[in-house]
């Protein structure tokens, strides 16, 4: 068990997603993804953010189960002011795909690409041959590379739909071309960091396997040839073999999430497979074992409602259980926690629960098959998920949310609190609340 620092400075600099084009980004030490956080489960990890940027920020560790105090929310710290530096301590209990990313005023700081990966290794891990990391984003730019405000039009689309825009990055540029040598099985990390943009993953209809989630690797690999990524998500495959000379594209195939603008089939990068070179890789057909946290009938004991409401001020508000930015009542440390997720609005949003994995039991009261650990999970109109998770002992102030980034501003979001056993016998008055709210 070793401490890996690392030192992150959000400013805002030129960025050249393309030979000729250059945008006006924000982001850390002068890069879009920020650098690759890498460490080994078990690994104390300190990442000590210096904020050049001229507002406040705060960084958000999505997939992390840490410490409350280090979730990296308005609701855990206060922002990091501009000329501050704050530093970020906590220790790795899982390996797998992770991110971090602005958690403030993050419907512009994450557009601008204020976010990276963070990869937690296990010696334990299968062995592959190689390995990708695609972080996907989409901005909305201007042909000089400025970012585009929006018109009172747009800027009612972009509430309803999210923000995407037309230029679509893997790793911070355009259409990237990336080797492989023929006859060799990679492992493929994606993560979603764009603000709205569904990416459904087709590399021109060859296979691939599925074997990693939001909290690392599944219990059994899934044989597809393509797969949905939704926003916060991550989900990792196992690619190849190919063939010497193939050219494999990685693409998203149209999704229609119910939205005003609908998408397209769009390439995002190219991978040119060279000479052939002799495999090592050794997969397991189980990759490791998942217990599921309870059975699929598991009575549920929260319900939690995504819906869409009519509103004077804004035209349409985003709500959970009816209400804007909601608080929701306290769990207790070590009681299962089996909640029914259900999004009774006419548009897909994707749910993330901070800080913690959850199992999900059932999707529209169908068991699920391959459990596997997540923290974000698409719902799709009118449909629900019955998740399960279990409060580990890190009580403190935690937050769900829809992960397209204009629907969470706009309050499709509920605060909660994690308490010990103490703390949840004696009088509910003792749950303090310390939310700062934000509305823009
Ligand atoms: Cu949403």
């Amino acid at each position: 068990m070793n401490t890996k620092t690392y030192n992150l400075t959000a400013s805002a600099f030129n960025w050249n997603i393309s030979e000729n084009k250059t945008i006006e980004a924000w982001g850390f030490n002068n890069s879009v993804p920020g650098p690759i956080l890498r460490a080994s489960k078990g690994d104390t990890l300190v990442v000590k953010v210096k904020n050049d940027l001229p507002e406040p920020t705060i960084i958000h560790w999505h997939g992390i189960r840490l410490e409350s105090s280090m979730d990296g929310t308005d609701s855990t710290q206060r922002p990091i002011q501009p000329g501050e530096e704050f530093e970020y301590r906590f220790s790795l209990p899982d390996s797998g795909t992770f991110w971090y990313h602005s958690h403030h005023n993050e419907t512009k700081q994450m557009e601008k690409g204020m976010y990276g990966a963070l990869i937690v290794d296990d010696p334990a891990d299968p062995v592959f041959d190689g390995e990708k990391i695609f972080v996907i984003d989409d901005m909305k730019l201007n042909k000089n590379g400025s970012f585009k405000k929006g018109n009172p039009v747009s800027n009612w689309i972009e509430r309803h739909d999210g923000r995407e825009g037309e230029t679509l990055l893997i790793n911070g540029k355009e259409n990237p071309v990336f080797n492989i040598a023929g006859g060799q099985i990679e492992r493929w990390r994606f993560i979603n960091a764009s603000s709205a943009r569904y990416f459904y993953l087709y590399t021109g209809g060859k296979q691939f396997k599925i074997i990693g989630s939001d909290g690392g690797l599944m219990q059994k690999a899934e044989v597809t040839d393509r797969v949905l990524i939704v926003p916060g998500e991550r989900v990792e495959i196992e690619a190849g073999p190919y063939n010497e000379g193939e050219t494999i594209l990685i693409e998203s195939l149209p999704y229609n999430r119910m939205t005003f603008v609908k998408n397209k089939r769009r390439q995002y990068a190219t991978v040119m497979v060279r000479k052939n070179e002799e495999s090592v890789a050794r997969i397991p057909d189980t990759l490791r074992i998942i217990e599921p946290l309870a059975p699929a009938d598991a009575p549920v004991n929260r319900k939690i409602k995504l819906s869409v409401g009519a509103s004077l001020k804004h035209g349409i508000d985003f709500l959970v259980n009816g209400t804007v930015h909601t608080e929701d009542d306290p769990v207790e440390v070590g009681k299962l926690q089996v909640w029914e997720v259900a999004n009774t609005s006419l548009m897909d949003h994707p749910f993330h629960l901070h800080g913690f994995f959850f199992q999900v039991l059932e999707e529209n009261g169908k068991p699920v098959e391959n459990i596997k650990w997540k923290d974000t999970i698409n719902l799709t109109p009118r449909s629900k998920v019955k998740i399960a998770w279990l409060p580990d002992n890190r009580p403190g102030s935690w937050m769900y949310h829809c992960h397209i980034l204009e629907h969470h501003e706009a309050g499709m979001m509920g605060h909660f609190e994690v308490v010990s056993p103490e703390t949840a016998q004696s009088s509910p008055a003792s749950v303090h609340r310390h939310h700062v709210h934000h509305h823009h």
